[in-house]
């Protein structure tokens, strides 16, 4: 029993340490430079989570909240035949949204690859019915459009034997074995390493599962049971691609290594969802938001929480207040299409984009941090304020920057606006407001 507690205060210290080895003395690239330049301004991205699990219509945990044996889940790949795939029809319906990328889940937590690997025989050329790569039909896709290619790649894995030690997750599925954790670290390489190569050029990696291994001492998640190695897959990936982005959905910091800082279904630095990435956290790199387009990652049947045109600007506007990019999520049918209602608020989106884009793109947090009432984004002298409570009057404290005028921004009209020791007061004609977004420019002098 004491043994077994200093070995476990042993692995604990030694992994509390090794957390925080990412890619070891990190000089970013030119090209990585560049790439992470583009990313923030970029703006808007499509998430798409795709799997065998989307013929259950119960999303991409399916095979952990129903507890389905590794033998029967492995039924899933044998009738997954989504003729009715379209990767051009996907990257045109990103592209139309006003969408810059995509991120595309090469391999969820349920361990099944939607490409051709050669690390096993467990994927979508190689255990299904439709035996294409759906991964490399849509970098084509993407490629030929000038859309930008991610890969989100779990670290976590319900199938693989080597995945051992197991996370906290998954563990009543029956049919797991206990295979070796360098095994599995030595595959996630030879995939990474295929994701890199075959596919042409790959804007980022996009991990997720860190937090699997998390240790529970009955109060909080604390220190890692195992290494990652992130020093030696970081190395592996920026040497493959020294351009590619590699994010991690740790719920931390960043480390050494990574390129962009995500946010699960939070606002930077805001902890709603408990996934807890907190304001201290937040970090000097690029920043992403995902969020669902209704209520789901994965396909689900019964999600009838579809969100709204103005839930999904304000997200929009309000991530851009914080100087980051949305990447919005459909999780698409077994039959490869993405269902009516999701294609329905991208084309709103891509109308709303088409036409006040300019006040996104580009552009980078505005000296207000965003709140229910408002948000601001800034391009060199220009603020744009979108009031989004269909307010009239506004008034942005302590503005002390001189001002050269204030116009709404979709018919150029002169506003009104005074200005004091106090701040700014603007003021909207009631004809003019906009019950979504109202957006008002303000030139500095
Ligand atoms: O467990 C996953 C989940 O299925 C989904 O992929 C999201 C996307 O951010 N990330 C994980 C939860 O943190």
């Amino acid at each position: 029993m004491k043994t077994n507690r200093t070995l476990l205060l042993c692995l604990l210290l030694f992994t509390s340490l090794s957390f925080g080895q990412g890619q070891k003395d990190y000089k970013p690239t030119e090209e990585n430079l560049d790439a992470r330049k583009w990313f923030q301004e970029a703006k808007f991205g499509m998430f798409i989570h795709w799997g065998v699990y989307s013929i259950l219509g119960d999303g991409e945990w399916v095979m952990n909240n129903q507890n389905i044996p590794i033998q029967a889940y492995e039924k899933l790949p044998t009738f997954f035949n989504p003729t009715g795939y379209d990767a051009e029809a996907w990257v045109k319906m990103a592209k139309d949204a006003g969408m810059k990328y995509i991120t595309i889940t090469s391999r969820h937590h349920d361990g099944f690859s939607m490409f051709d690997t050669k690390a096993n025989n467990y994927d979508i050329v190689d255990s299904t019915p439709y035996g294409k790569d759906v991964l490399k039909q849509l970098a084509d896709a993407c490629h030929k459009e000038g859309i930008k290619l991610f890969f989100y790649y779990s670290l976590l894995d319900w199938h693989n034997d080597d995945y051992y030690p197991r996370g906290r997750t998954g563990n009543d599925i029956a049919g797991r074995g206990a295979g070796e954790w360098d095994k599995y670290i030595a595959f996630m390489k030879a995939q990474l390493t295929e994701l890199l190569t075959n596919y042409g050029e790959i804007a980022g990696i996009w991990f997720d599962g860190h937090w699997d291994q998390k240790l529970w001492d009955g109060k909080r998640f604390g220190a890692l049971q195992v290494d990652w190695h992130y020093d030696e897959i970081y190395t592996l990936i920026h040497e493959l691609q020294p351009q590619c982005l590699i994010g991690n959905n740790h719920h931390l910091a960043p480390i050494e290594g990574e390129d962009f800082q995500m946010f699960e279904k939070d606002l930077p630095g805001k902890n709603t969802t408990g996934f807890g990435t907190s304001a201290s956290d937040v970090g000097q790199l690029p920043m992403e938001v995902c969020e669902t387009i209704n209520g789901s990652w994965g396909f689900n049947l019964q999600d009838r929480q579809h969100k709204s045109k103005e839930e999904l600007i304000h997200y929009i506007v309000k991530a851009a207040g914080y100087g980051s990019n949305l990447l919005l999520n459909v999780g698409p049918m077994p039959n490869g299409k993405i269902q009516e209602e999701h294609q329905q608020s991208l084309k709103e989106m891509g109308l709303w984009m088409r036409k006040n884009g300019s006040t996104i793109y580009g552009t980078m947090a505005g000296p207000f941090l965003p709140n229910d009432k408002f948000a601001t984004t800034r391009k060199g002298n220009t603020i744009f304020l979108h009031i989004l409570d269909g307010s009239q009057k506004v008034f942005l404290e302590d503005f002390g920057k001189k001002i050269k005028d204030v116009k709404l921004f979709p018919d150029q009209s002169k506003l009104t606006f005074q200005q004091n020791k106090f701040g700014l007061f603007i003021e909207v004609p009631k004809d003019k407001i906009d019950s979504v977004d109202t957006i008002v420019e303000i030139t500095l002098k």
